[in-house]
């Protein structure tokens, strides 16, 4: 077993829901937290819930990953102490709209590609090039079963998680030869804030994706992130799906409302 105390794990999109849950889960197990997000305040209360309840060592950034001079100077401008990363989750992401890809908007079609595919490209090069010098090191991507299938309304959203996984086997070859490993995570229906978020903010329907049906919580996903860097260094997960219970594919899902 890898033993993740004093461990340094840089979480991104760590302000809520599976990349929250993923800074617990490192947190119980002693690791010093990296986090970031664009919203100030929410990353601030998830570091101070996780220094009150585990002492943990947390370090926010305030980052927008789309925003690669950023990603780049954020980095090199961190302590010694911070810099040196030993498992980065590639966590920030998110999904915006439910149309067909020739209805989506530009911004929309931005939004996903920039964020899903740039920005964790930009953060793995910002953070790896220096596991590489240090020998050690392991790049823990969120992709998504959506990235396994295609379902209407999701065309872009699963061309970018589809990009992950590419991302995520295209980097363990270029890796070859080093002691890093490289692992993708990809979860069907979970019960965050994605939903509100690619509804622009309608809870109602978002809340209506999660109550009709028996979800993934955050905190499965991130017991499935910690396992995986937990293993011992000579074994790499290359990739972990995990659904509900009541899904059996992207598309479909087991609903209450099914029967009736
Ligand atoms: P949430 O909306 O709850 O969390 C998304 C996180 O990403 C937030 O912390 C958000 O923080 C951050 N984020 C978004 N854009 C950026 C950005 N440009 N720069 C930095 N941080 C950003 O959703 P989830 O927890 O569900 O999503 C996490 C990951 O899990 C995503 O990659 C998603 O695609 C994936 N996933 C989700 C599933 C689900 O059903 N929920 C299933 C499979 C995969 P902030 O807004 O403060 O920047
Ligand atoms: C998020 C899960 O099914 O909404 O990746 O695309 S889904």
């Amino acid at each position: 077993m890898y033993d993740l105390s004093d461990r340094l794990v840089f979480i991104t999109g760590a302000s809520s829901g599976i990349g929250a849950a993923c800074a617990e889960a490192f947190a119980r197990a002693g690791a010093r937290l990296l986090l970031c997000a664009r919203r100030t305040e929410r990353l601030t209360a998830v570091a101070d819930r996780l220094r009150r309840a585990h002492d943990a060592d947390v370090y926010t950034l305030t980052l927008d990953v789309r925003d690669d001079d950023a990603v780049q100077e954020a980095y090199a401008g961190l302590p010694p102490a911070w810099q040196a990363i030993d498992v980065l989750v590639n966590n920030a992401g998110l999904s915006r709209g439910l149309e067909p890809a020739y209805a989506n908007t530009t911004d929309q079609i931005d939004t996903m590609v920039d964020t899903n595919v740039k920005g964790l490209l930009y953060v793995t090069r910002a953070v790896v090039p220096g596991m590489v010098e240090r020998g050690r090191g392991h790049v823990i991507n969120i992709g998504s079963t959506a990235g396994h299938g295609v379902y209407p309304g999701g065309t872009v959203y699963c061309a970018t998680k589809h990009a992950v996984g590419a991302i995520t086997r295209g980097l363990k070859q270029d890796l070859h030869g080093t002691p890093l490993r490289v692992s993708t995570v990809d979860p069907g229906l979970v019960e965050t804030e994605f939903s509100l978020v690619r509804f622009d903010g309608d809870a109602e329907r978002a809340d209506a994706v999660y109550d009709t049906t028996d979800p993934l919580t955050p905190a499965d996903v991130a017991d499935a992130v910690r396992w995986c860097a937990s293993r011992p260094p000579h074994v790499n997960i290359q990739e972990i799906i995990l659904m509900p219970t009541a899904q059996s594919s992207p598309s479909m899902i087991d609903r209450d409302d099914d029967a009736g």
